[in-house]
């Protein structure tokens, strides 16, 4: 740092450091990203600080990407430090022309200043918000950057964005081992209110990373509670669509596509199962396109172009059949579908959505073609195929018939909600609210708890479990069922409207045992595949009662979880501590189901988002589907939580 006189501002003990022109722009651009995170990182909750990350992750397989890098290690330390090891080129270090800095000290300090030095390749838009390793560097109380670059190492050390060091030679490495790059960093306690990484979080996105860039090896290292997960794909997407069908009865073995087309890199690999949602994912350099695009239009297209072309010229489809729809042939389609593109263009500021126009043409074509081909190939699997097809018609016709009467129904009896509706004298729906109760005696105290003018209750029976094995068609014929659909007003599936929503939340509450827990991913599932627009609009809700009441002395409380028992223990040190453990909902008084759970004052409840589709998809196939070994396996891994839940 230069160490020039103060200029005579005029102010005593003014600051000894003199910025130049050049350091200037620099804190500015920095100084944005510290006034304003939310704008480059989202937010400052878990969810940014998970971000920072991820963008330091992602600048590492961009390098992969590249192929120039096949290992990343990533660690969590006990002190909650991050680091990001590759085994890469190491960014490189000479000066850099135009601002006389060193190319790393620009690339760490310039806001999106990353790119222009990379030649070539697939970016991963350098994460979600393409903010670049800079805006991780702003963020964190110290960040330090080392390089293996020819032979040597270079380190250079930040402090909330700011560089302390030159970029230094500190070492060198022998020879014949790998050049890389190693990014350590420690969150600003300033920014982050908190620095509590989720484990499981982190590890499905690595996981995703593995399978989207074949080859590369990604070992995760928690140093917090000793966990440690690796993630290598040979088979990179096929992988990908294998672990999603692990718990699934499968018709073939996968199939899968690479192929280069005009700049574009397009890969798909596919694979029906006996199941009955479809599970398509789809990305565009490696970002997870939640809301699809282009590429998602081009291979939806193509299958169905395929299968009816096929099911057509070997007669399995006669003359006057009608061509297999589109929902028909997603029934059971497990697919990834990964784009790698230059100039990826997306629709959203989250990214969740591709636009490039020319992506549908060229998915559409090398699916099209080597799906076909696959098919010619493969009589067996693709007879196999088609027959899974023409049964989800036929039972969507089915369905559609048994919707058709419950909307009927539900059209003569609009008028006559629910018998067991306790409904709520506020007409609102913006401030009313609905609760949907395990069994009736929880449902006597919550109506007998509640704020009548705008809680709603609706008790329903256990019998819904009886159906957990059916189609979710099945479900809308169930009696509760149906009462539920009636009360909260939207309809469902195709019909679904959410300008009838009669209540702004609907609540699940349910026992905190494992039926009560079963009948939540139960409706859960029931909502996800029938009333999406609901979760997808922040609807639906679920209650959060408490675990167990405490006593010791004259303090008395309510808790939510195991851990703050513990806290709780700790903090008495008492011997006398009298614990209630609330089994069901029931056993609290209408009163204390107030004060505990419904009461907008002390209440939390967790709001239910879409997010993580893919892993809820696949606790609902094992928890519900035909295959019974991983639904044991499930109930084994998580019998210690289980038996918790039970005594
Ligand atoms: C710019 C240019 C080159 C590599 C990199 C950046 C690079 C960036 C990161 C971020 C994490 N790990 C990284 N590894 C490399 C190419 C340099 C060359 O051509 O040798």
């Amino acid at each position: 740092m230069a160490n020039k006189p103060a200029p005579d501002n005029g102010a005593e003990n003014a600051p000894v450091e003199i910025y130049d022109a050049s350091k200037i722009t620099v804190l500015e651009g920095l100084e944005a990203v510290r006034k304003r995170p939310g704008m480059y990182i989202g937010s400052t909750d878990v969810r940014g600080l998970h971000h920072l990350v991820f963008e330091v992750v992602d600048n590492a397989i961009d390098e992969a990407l590249a192929g120039a890098c096949d290992h990343i290690d990533v660690t969590i330390d006990k002190d909650n430090i991050v680091t990001v090891v590759d085994n890469g080129r190491g960014i490189p270090v000479d000066v850099h022309k135009q601002t006389g800095k060193s190319a790393l000290e620009v690339v760490m300090t310039k806001l999106h200043a990353g790119a222009k030095f990379g030649q070539g390749g697939y970016k991963v838009a350098s994460g979600l918000h393409g903010v670049g390793v800079s805006a991780v560097n702003a963020l964190s109380e110290w960040f330090e950057a080392t390089v293996r670059r020819d032979g040597q190492i270079y380190r250079q050390k930040y402090v909330r964005g700011v560089p302390k060091t030159e970029v230094k030679v500190v070492g060198k490495y022998p020879k014949g081992e790998r050049s890389g790059q190693i990014q350590r960093f420690y969150p600003d306690k300033q920014i982050f209110k908190e620095i509590d990484y989720k484990f499981d979080v982190l590890a499905q996105r690595f996981r995703e990373m593995a399978f989207l860039t074949r080859g590369l090896t990604i070992s995760f290292r928690d140093e917090r509670d000793g966990r440690a997960m690796t993630f290598y794909f040979e088979g990179g997407i096929t992988s990908f669509v294998r672990y999603l069908n692990k718990n699934r009865g499968v018709l073939h073995a996968p199939f899968t596509v690479a192929r280069a087309i005009n700049g574009s890199q397009i890969e798909a690999a596919i694979q029906y199962t006996d199941a009955y949602g479809e599970s398509v994912y789809t990305f565009a350099n490696n970002i997870n396109t939640v809301d699809g695009g282009t590429h998602l239009t081009g291979f939806r297209s193509a299958i169905t172009r395929t299968l009816n072309d096929y099911a057509r010229k070997s007669n399995i489809l006669k003359e006057n059949d009608p061509n297999l729809t589109g929902d028909d042939v997603r029934e059971g389609l497990t697919a990834i579908v990964s784009v790698k593109l230059e100039e990826p263009q997306f629709e959203s500021q989250t990214k969740a959505k591709l636009g490039n126009a020319e992506v549908k043409t060229q998915v559409e074509s090398v699916v099209t073609e080597s799906f076909s081909g696959f098919l010619e190939e493969h009589s067996r699997e693709a007879k196999a195929i088609i027959d899974k097809c023409l049964t989800s018609a036929r039972a969507r016709e089915a369905a559609r018939q048994a919707r058709d009467l419950v909307i009927r129904k539900s059209a003569l009896e609009s008028t006559s909600l629910p018998g067991k509706l306790a409904d709520c004298s506020e007409k609102d729906s913006e401030r009313s609210e609905l609760y949907i109760v395990e069994g009736d005696s929880a449902g006597g105290s919550a109506k007998q708890g509640r704020d009548r003018k705008f809680q709603a209750i609706l008790p329903l029976r256990g019998k819904i479990m009886n159906v957990e094995k059916s189609r979710l068609d099945k479900m809308l014929q169930n009696e509760e069922i149906r009462a539920m659909i009636t009360a909260i007003g939207t309809g469902v599936g195709d019909g679904f409207d959410l300008s009838n929503l009669r209540y702004g939340r609907v609540v699940i509450m349910t026992d905190a045992d494992v039926d009560g827990a079963h009948i939540r991913t139960l409706l859960l599932t029931f909502f996800f595949r029938y009333m999406e627009g609901l979760i997808e609009h922040g609807h639906l809700y679920i209650a959060q009662p408490p675990l167990y009441k405490v006593k010791a002395g004259k303090t008395e409380e309510y808790i939510f979880d195991d851990k703050d028992l513990e806290a709780f223990k700790k903090k008495i040190k008492s011997d006398k501590i009298d614990i209630q453990r609330y089994k069901g909902l029931g056993e609290m008084n209408p009163e204390q189901l107030w004060e505990t759970t419904m009461n907008p004052e002390n209440r939390t409840m967790l709001q239910v988002g879409l997010e993580d589709a893919a892993e809820a998809d696949r606790t609902f196939e094992m928890l519900m589907g035909s295959e019974v070994a991983p639904r044991k396996r499930f109930i084994q891994t998580h019998a210690k939580s289980v038996r918790n839940l039970d005594v």
